[in-house]
């Protein structure tokens, strides 16, 4: 059953409908319309979310007539197809997005201005879609407005959760987690697609079947079978020309009738085994960069590669009726490890489904999957205990023995490899308890593995893929990250954009590569002022933010030093607040000296497991008491924590910043985005030689980038050497022995101990050896801030520069190196 609408079926083009949508009074109509047919409501009555909703779903039907325009012409065109598994997309809000791509936000503006509703207050309604945790989810994102942008034929597969990542709410200081209940007004981007729909096993057994050739094959019988639903919302590309679709997958349980069979008089007993069925897309987990370890989470990821590979089969061979050029057709890359099943997964689909030969079943899967890998923390790659695997997956554990058999015995033959690197490379870990590696599974099921910047890559080389890349020394490549600039300049900065536009024309928008041609501009004193007159302006708009949300007012003249990203201890807030302290001590030391103003903004989440995170959370917040109310410090110092950080709170805080803190212990952070955004729109970045940050100075110049700290290398020989606390400088041992002794938390003076004893005991994260050096960074910055021509000449290159971190460069990379696909 083929719906006749997105899918592949040929169709007659018809003329795009959008183009009736650039006449306000047109658009205009339909907004009425939709609001009146789609939303019941009249004029009179509509509220903000009504009106939003009315618009949205105006907007929706000309998106349609391309989208469909999209499907036919990838279909037409035999291209191949790229689909990017992902358990998160941190989308954020969609309607300017969609908007902007095509074109319409003035028309809508206009089509609204004399009903009385104002498109910018519509934008501020639409929920937050934060069905991700942080840079990989973001990346993700990114990555799909980009291969619409690029006209590459794509889907994005993932979940539809129903709770994305939850609310961070601050109570006396403390983050507490509130559930993001987003679809709670419905969710009129998507298209709901009962039509699509798959069968997923979990558990039973596996059964050799008679295939009436004499011989027998293997047959999984799951013990428990759930829907997978499909949802899709249409990813506009840059000026509208080429849109893909995202599809996420909810879970549904069978017939309700199947379900009453099986529970007989037990009704009650019917709806918990429901409601069992249906948690696996109930909530997104809230980890970041460690994985969860519970059966829910592998019952997740095994839910949407198996439906998304059903689906892209089903889709394949409707249109070539075989699988034997599926990997001509088709490239699939795993978005990290959480849908590395898929490599089993395939397998089994193409042994026992389609009825294919082993070895050429290996040969199809290692065509046409592709894996990122997205950290080195060893504590952060995915194992499943083989029990686990047996109980939920038994065919896939089969498959995953039989791989490994086939590895292993490959590797045997040479008499050169030992004992211990069939150990090392081996798909299952028996150092505690039987584990599957989900890293080398996709690493072997491959064709091409990725690190997400150069240095990541070669840490990969050198550390947790070692032995393996030794073994198959062309597979890892490096793709370093982007961010899309439609999202990250022009809808988050309309100002930038103007300018940007009026000083080197429209083509900007189309090719980043023109920012270059801003060059010319750094020096210039009338292009410097309009500069910083944006940059203002965006402050302004972001200390109206801090002052609502926490209460305390900022001197928007002052250097807005920001901080923004997941709370973990590798990232080092903890090195930012520490220095905050003796910064506050050295003022108060000589408060006459020429300190310039320093607004100190931080932003996160904690995961809602990971005490210490929430403990540096509780200590930003106490040490903003003291130096906020301090009347000797005023506006010189302040510390700012604004709670519940998320897509659409980075887009007021980026184009407003001064300073981009990217300050992980060298070789921990595997690329980072929010460096990329924050340098497009204009901070300077003070930074470890670590991730993307090692070829952003490569980029915008070392004489335009403040750069401190232990490189990756000096870290590994640190570490091994062990720590001394007496290294410590006076102006750290004070810092810490008043956070010790409660001068920040008078009424629980011990409450920082887990903090002061994991930087006496064991610093892993090297807060302290990087303390001074990042100390004296800081007052290099100071020192620039001081000379305002010379910091506008900075951040004008830093602008000017940063073209390559754009996604579109990325994604073509990927398009060229990775995949072989082709524009259409
Ligand atoms: N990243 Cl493994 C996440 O956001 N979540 C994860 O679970 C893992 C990685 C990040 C990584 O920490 C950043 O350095 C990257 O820039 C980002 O992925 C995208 O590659």
């Amino acid at each position: 059953g083929e719906p006749a609408s997105l899918e592949d079926a040929p169709m007659p083009s018809g003329a795009p409908a959008i183009d009736g949508m650039v006449d306000p009074a047109m658009l205009r109509e339909a907004i009425l319309k939709k609001l009146m047919y789609g939303v019941g409501k009249d004029a009179s009555r509509a509220s903000d979310h009504d009106w939003l909703v009315a618009t949205i779903l105006a907007l929706r039907d000309g998106i349609v007539d391309r989208w469909i325009d999209s499907t036919r012409r990838t279909y037409a065109s035999g291209k191949k197809r790229v689909y990017y598994l992902s358990l998160e997309f941190l989308i954020g809000r969609l309607l300017f997005d969609s908007l902007g791509n095509l074109g319409l936000i003035e028309a809508t503006r206009e089509a609204l201005r004399p009903l009385g509703v104002d498109l910018d207050r519509l934008r501020e309604v639409e929920p937050d879609a934060a069905l991700g945790n942080g840079g990989l989810g973001r990346l993700a994102a990114c990555f799909i407005e980009s291969l619409s942008s690029l006209k590459i034929p794509a889907y994005g597969y993932g979940i539809r959760y129903d709770y994305g990542l939850f609310k961070q709410a601050i109570a006396d200081g403390w983050q507490r987690e509130i559930p993001e209940d987003w679809l709670s007004f419905g969710n009129p981007w998507e298209f709901e697609r009962p039509e699509v729909a798959y069968e997923i096993g979990f558990g039973g057994h596996v059964v050799d079947e008679e295939t009436g050739h004499g011989s027998v094959r293997r047959v999984w019988q799951p013990g428990e079978k759930i829907i997978a639903a499909a949802y899709d919302t249409p990813i506009v590309g840059w000026r509208g020309q080429h849109i893909n679709t995202l599809r996420l997958w909810a879970a549904k349980a069978p017939q309700p009738i199947a379900l009453e069979a099986f529970n007989v008089g037990d009704y009650v007993g019917a709806m918990a085994q429901r409601a069992r069925i249906e948690a696996i897309s109930r909530v997104l987990y809230p980890s970041d960069a460690t994985p969860a370890g519970y059966e829910l989470r592998l019952r997740q990821e095994y839910f949407f590669t198996a439906a998304s590979l059903q689906d892209l089969i089903r889709r394949h061979l409707q249109a070539y009726g075989t699988l034997v050029n599926l990997g001509e057709k088709a490239a699939i890359q795993l978005n990290d490890t959480h849908p590395a099943i898929a490599v089993a997964e395939l397998m089994r689909l193409l042994i026992d489904v389609h009825g294919i030969a082993y070895d050429d079943a290996w040969r199809l899967t290692r065509q046409t999957l592709n894996y990122t890998n997205h950290t080195l923390l060893p504590e952060a790659l995915e194992t499943w205990s083989v029990q686990l695997m047996e109980r939920l997956l038994p065919r896939h554990m089969e498959l995953i023995y039989r791989i490994n058999w086939h590895h292993l015995e490959a590797l045997s033959r040479n008499a050169a490899h030992d004992q211990d690197l069939i150990r090392s490379v081996s798909l299952i870990d028996e150092t505690n308890g039987r584990r599957v590696r989900m890293g080398h599974l996709a690493f072997l099921g491959s064709n091409k593995v990725n690190g997400v910047s150069a240095l990541h890559t070669e840490l990969m080389r050198e550390t947790v893929f070692e032995d393996l890349h030794k073994l198959f020394p062309d597979r890892i490549v490096s793709k370093t990250n982007g961010v899309t600039f439609r999202r990250w300049l022009q809808q988050c900065n309309p100002a930038l954009t103007k300018l940007l536009v009026d000083t080197l024309g429209e083509g900007v928008l189309d090719d980043p590569g023109l920012l270059r041609g801003l060059e010319a501009y750094a020096d210039k004193p009338d292009f410097q002022a309009r500069y910083a007159a944006v940059k203002h302006a965006n402050k302004e708009k972001l200390a109206r933010v801090i002052e609502d949300r926490t209460g305390w007012k900022v001197d928007p003249t002052a250097l807005f030093d920001v901080q923004i990203k997941r709370i973990h201890e590798y990232k080092r807030q903890l090195l930012n607040v520490l220095e905050t302290v003796a910064l506050y001590h050295a003022i108060k030391a000589n408060p006459d000296a020429a300190w310039p103003k320093r607004v100190k903004i931080f932003a996160g989440k904690a995961a809602a497991s990971y005490a210490q995170a929430k403990l540096i959370i509780k200590l930003a917040h106490d040490v903003a008491r003291v130096v906020n109310t301090d009347p000797e410090i005023g506006d010189k110092l302040k510390l700012i924590f604004l709670p519940n950080y998320n897509v659409s709170l980075a887009e007021v805080i980026i184009p407003a910043a001064d300073l981009s803190e990217q300050i992980s212990t060298a070789g921990m952070e595997a690329s980072g985005t929010g460096n990329m955004k924050l340098a497009l729109n204009g901070a300077l970045t003070i930074g470890t030689l670590d991730g993307a940050n090692v070829e952003i100075r490569e980029q915008v110049g070392e004489e335009n980038i403040v750069i401190f700290g232990l490189t990756a290398d000096e870290v590994t020989k640190v570490r091994k050497a062990g720590l001394s606390p007496d290294e410590r400088s006076a102006r750290l041992a004070r810092v810490l022995y008043e956070i010790e002794t409660g001068v920040f938390s008078p009424e629980d003076p011990t409450r920082f101990d887990p903090i002061i004893q994991a930087l006496a005991r064991n610093d892993h994260f090297l807060v302290c050896p990087d303390f001074d050096a990042y100390w004296d960074a800081q007052r290099e910055v100071d020192a620039l801030w001081a000379d305002q021509d010379a910091w506008r000449r900075m951040t004008i290159l830093n602008t000017a520069r940063i073209d390559w971190f754009s996604s579109d460069r990325t994604i073509s990379e990927y398009a060229a190196e990775i995949w072989n696909a082709e524009p259409l």
